[in-house]
């Protein structure tokens, strides 16, 4: 099987600057602590272990009022979107241990940068509480943990951090599930791109598997890489409390594991951010290894063998 030649590369990135608050760049860590490196290795991959990502603020990007600590996010997000590229371009499924959610705006354009080499379009799949489509000017906070996905679909614009001609996400091919909070303004935004949103309502209406399947099938039908965004803050803050923001009425432990189990199954996913850990509020440990729990079930950790089937 193709599991023992696949190779998996943890990046490290201690950031916490873009969630407004201490804590978060402690989570790689409490990653490797949590074992995410055997718990991967039982599974057969190759784990390579890139360390942590320690950039120096960037000195040619302005600090702005509403898009706090610029310097240091931008320079984060160029080595980010350059180790990420690396690392898929090596063959190896890139999976960045955060760090505060303003990191994917590195690692989901360094595989934007990939698929466009494979000419394939980059899907991405954003599981949080949170839309995090603001821009600068729309954010209520200024954290740019907020911004993310509006940088890399190229609608949110700070001072230069990556090459103009950078590929951008369609808004079109991000499927957000589990949103339960989103800001006046960034409530017109994501309508306004059309970003695909299953607010925690259609999970109760549909169910997570019913939505995750219709999905993947139009991942799988484009002939797309996917990317998985995952936020501790997707999960109930019963099940996952070390996170900054916490939002009730989030994804149970059971539709977690499921959402992970049918992504293996589906073969499509390219590359893994794990963020918003803040392992100073987290309960003994609990949610960086539910975090590690739910990665080696999408690498395919399973309780039984399953009769494959198609589609
Ligand atoms: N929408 C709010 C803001 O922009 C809160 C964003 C919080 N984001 C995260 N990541 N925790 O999902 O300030
Ligand atoms: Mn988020
Ligand atoms: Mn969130
Ligand atoms: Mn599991």
């Amino acid at each position: 099987m193709q599991k023992q030649e696949k190779t998996v590369a943890l990046i490290g990135v201690p950031l916490e600057e873009g969630s407004g608050r201490g804590g978060c760049a402690m989570g790689p860590a409490a990653y490797r602590i949590a074992g995410i490196a055997s718990a991967l290795g039982e599974l057969g991959y190759a784990v390579e272990d890139r360390g942590d990502l320690r950039p120096q603020p960037a000195a040619d990007l302005a600090p702005m009022d509403r898009a706090k600590h610029l310097p240091v996010v931008g320079a984060f997000t160029r080595a980010i979107e350059a180790e990420t590229y690396a690392a898929a371009t090596s063959g190896a499924v890139p999976i960045l241990l955060g760090g505060d959610h303003s990191l994917s705006m590195g690692s989901v354009s360094g595989m934007a940068r990939y698929a466009a080499t494979l000419d394939r379009p980059l899907y991405v799949l954003w599981l949080d509480a949170h839309s995090d489509f603001n821009a600068p000017e729309t954010s209520p906070s200024g954290n740019i943990h907020g911004m993310p996905v509006a940088f890399f679909c190229g609608k949110a614009e700070f001072a230069p951090i990556l090459p103009s001609d950078r590929p951008l996400v369609d808004p079109r091919r991000v499927y957000q599930v589990g949103i339960r909070s989103v800001d006046e303004e960034e409530r017109r935004l994501i309508r306004e791109n059309a970003v695909n949103v299953f607010d925690m309502r259609a999970i109760d209406e549909e169910g997570m598997g019913s939505i995750l399947k219709r999905i993947l099938a139009d991942v799988r039908d484009a002939g797309g890489l996917l990317h998985v965004s995952l936020d501790v803050d997707f999960l109930d803050p019963d099940v996952a409390p070390g996170v900054g923001t916490t939002v009730p009425g989030g994804a149970t432990f059971r539709e977690a594991h499921l959402i992970m189990e049918l992504l293996h199954d589906s073969g499509l996913v390219s590359s893994l951010d794990l963020v918003e850990l803040n392992p100073f509020l987290d309960d003994r440990g609990r949610s960086a290894r539910i975090m590690v729990e739910l990665a080696a079930s999408l690498f395919g950790k399973r309780i039984l063998d399953r009769p494959t089937r198609g589609g």
